[in-house]
C-alpha cells in the first residue's frame, strides 16, 4: 500500500469521524439551536421550532425553508385577529445581529403542510433553512410529543380535545 492510499485512507477516516460534530448546524455566523417539531395525530399540517442564533455583526434574513417530509413548507407568524391567535405566511423572518430569534409556539415557525407522513414522537427529520445572507443550513428536528412539552396553555383555544385536527391556532 503506497503513502498515497494510507494518505487517503486516514483522511476518511478523519472525514468519517468528523461527521457527527459537523451536525450542519452552523452555517457563517447563523447557529441554529435546539430544532424540534410536535409529533402530529395525522399527515396533514406541522410546525417546526427553533432558535436563530446571529453571532455576526450583519443583520440576516430567513428567506425560506424546505423538507423531504412536507410537500410545503412556509415561514409562518402568529397575527391576534380579535380574539383569536392566526397564522401568516411571511415572506421572510428577520434576524437581527448579535442576537438570538425564537421559533416557537404562538408565534413564528415553519410550517410544514402536505405531510409525507405522520410525524412520530421520537423521530427525527432533516429540515433545511435558507439565510439571505449566510446561505443554507440543513439541521436535524426531533420530533416531539405535544402533551409532554406541558406548555399547551396560551388561552383560548380548546384545542387539546384530541381530535386529531389540530386547531390552527395550535401552532
Ligand atoms: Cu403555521
Amino acid at each position: 500500500m503506497s503513502y498515497a492510499q494510507i494518505a487517503l485512507i486516514a483522511s476518511l477516516a478523519c472525514l468519517v469521524a468528523a461527521a457527527p460534530a459537523a451536525a450542519g448546524d452552523t452555517v457563517g455566523e447563523i447557529t441554529i439551536n435546539e430544532p424540534w417539531a410536535r409529533a402530529t395525530v395525522g399527515a396533514g399540517a406541522g410546525a417546526a421550532f427553533l432558535g436563530i442564533d446571529n453571532a455576526g455583526a450583519a443583520p440576516d434574513r430567513l428567506v425560506g425553508a424546505s423538507s423531504p417530509v412536507s410537500k410545503v413548507t412556509e415561514l409562518h407568524t402568529h397575527i391576534r385577529d380579535g380574539e383569536v391567535m392566526r397564522m401568516r405566511e411571511v415572506d421572510a423572518i428577520d434576524i437581527p445581529a448579535k442576537a438570538t430569534t425564537t421559533l416557537q409556539p404562538g408565534g413564528l415557525h415553519i410550517m410544514l403542510t402536505q405531510l409525507a407522513e405522520p410525524l412520530a414522537a421520537g423521530g427525527s427529520f432533516p429540515l433545511t433553512l435558507r439565510f439571505a445572507g449566510a446561505g443554507e443550513v440543513t439541521v436535524t428536528v426531533q420530533v416531539k410529543d405535544v402533551a409532554a412539552m406541558g406548555h399547551g396553555s396560551m388561552g383560548g383555544h380548546g384545542a387539546m380535545g384530541g381530535k386529531g385536527q389540530p386547531a390552527e391556532s395550535g401552532y
